[in-house]
């Protein structure tokens, strides 16, 4: 399944300063960072970024109350979403996982890292690092594997840049039958004020609306303002860069690369109240979800073969 915008060519590294990789001494984290300052938090429990950093300033919204501990899924951070996002539907082959799938409460293994390489977000040399990181259904758990039966292997790229993150997902189905599923990258962005705040790119798209009993609407705003609960799954959308504004200016450009859909995500008040692990309780003020994937069908993959999506998030600032 040919994926529509490939990354540029391999560039050779410079003789400047590298990009620093650590891994933590618990094996739970690995750490990158760039020599002009950008860094990049990843913990092996759901391969979920939990910061990225440019500069001084956080991208990412996290939790003070995030479990981190690998017993359940992180609030915050950019939590991976697969083989099913949301509620399973009854009767379907994913019916058994756990809301959102299992990918973000497994462990994933560290395969290692590569300045050379280049995405999206890289002029050449060494001004951006890539992570991968690799789950199978053979260390899945075995709760996960009697749940979803196939063989598969994903592998997840993470390259930071000077002005962006970039996160890719290869599926590949190892099996001997095609299975479907669901994809997408959970992320929390960090805000300074959500009630200054509005979001572009969604207008004239379709979405379903979960706070209004999953109804269908076009939107309508071309700069949509986060008001109250926002939950929206926007579908096919025609232009594939979702942008936040604060205060009226440009701060993150989430961009699809082979992706349809973008979900937007606020649980506003009652909602963060409800959640065990999401503090502050008013940290609703200073999040929003923007959520890249395949949700509203799903991908079938034959036998044999891969299917690559995923993001770039430009920090604006
Ligand atoms: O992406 C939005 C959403 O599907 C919301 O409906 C809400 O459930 C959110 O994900 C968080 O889900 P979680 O399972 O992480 O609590």
């Amino acid at each position: 399944m040919e994926r529509s915008k490939k990354p540029s060519a391999i560039n050779a590294p410079s003789g400047g300063p590298q990009p620093q990789v650590d891994i933590s001494s618990d094996n739970s984290r690995v750490t990158a960072s760039l020599p002009t300052g950008e860094s990049v938090d990843v913990l092996l429990h759901g391969a979920t970024i939990i910061s990225w950093k440019s500069g001084k300033q956080e991208n990412l919204w996290l939790s003070e109350k995030a479990v981190l501990d690998g017993s359940k899924a992180v609030r915050g951070g950019i939590p991976v979403v697969f083989p099913v996002f949301g509620p399973p539907p009854p009767n379907h082959a994913t019916s058994k996982l756990p809301q959102h799938g299992f990918a973000r409460t497994s462990r994933w293994e560290y395969l290692g890292k590569s300045t050379s390489e280049s995405g999206a977000l890289s002029q050449g040399g060494d001004d951006c690092v890539k992570l991968d990181f690799g789950l199978s259904s053979s260390n899945l758990s075995a709760d996960a594997k009697k749940a979803w039966p196939y063989d598969f292997g994903l592998i997840y790229s993470v390259t930071l840049g000077r002005d962006g993150l970039q996160t890719v997902m290869t599926v590949r189905n190892e099996g001997k039958e095609p299975f479907e599923f669901q994809f997408l990258l959970h992320t929390y962005l960090a805000v300074k004020d959500i009630s200054k705040v509005t979001v572009t790119g969604l207008m004239g798209a379709i979405y379903t609306d979960k706070v209004l009993n999953a109804t269908n609407h076009t939107e309508t705003h071309a700069a949509l303002p986060i008001t109250a609960e926002t939950d929206r799954v926007y579908a096919s959308l025609a232009q594939d860069t979702t942008s936040v504004l604060q205060d009226g200016k440009p701060r993150f450009d989430v961009v699809r690369d082979n992706l349809d859909d973008t979900v937007v995500w606020n649980p506003w008040r009652e909602k963060a109240a409800a959640m065990s692990d999401f503090a502050p309780k008013d940290g609703w003020r200073n999040m929003l979800c923007v959520e890249v994937g395949s949700v509203s069908g799903w991908q079938k993959l034959e036998a044999g073969d891969t299917f690559e999506a995923g993001q770039v998030i430009r920090s604006l600032l």
